[in-house]
């Protein structure tokens, strides 16, 4: 972990509706991992729910999901 990590560490409280299988969270967590390498990707599969701290900008985050077929539901 970076220091900087400490200095701002940023939430993110997503909801993917269409994430839905084992597959789907990889390729959620690696869409995440090339907005920020170090991103911690948290996962709950039943309620679709990614709980993500990066130092990314979450416009960055958002779009990467986005391009990979895993929009954020009300982003
Ligand atoms: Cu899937």
């Amino acid at each position: 972990m970076r220091l900087s990590a400490f200095v701002y560490p940023a939430m993110l409280d997503l909801q993917i509706p269409n994430m839905t299988c084992g597959h789907c969270v990889r390729a959620v967590t690696e869409a995440v991992k090339s907005a920020d390498p170090e991103a911690t990707v948290v996962i709950d599969l039943p309620t679709h729910k990614v709980q993500i701290e990066t130092q990314a900008p979450r416009a960055a985050v958002l779009a990467k999901l986005a391009e990979a077929g895993y929009a954020p539901a009300g982003a």
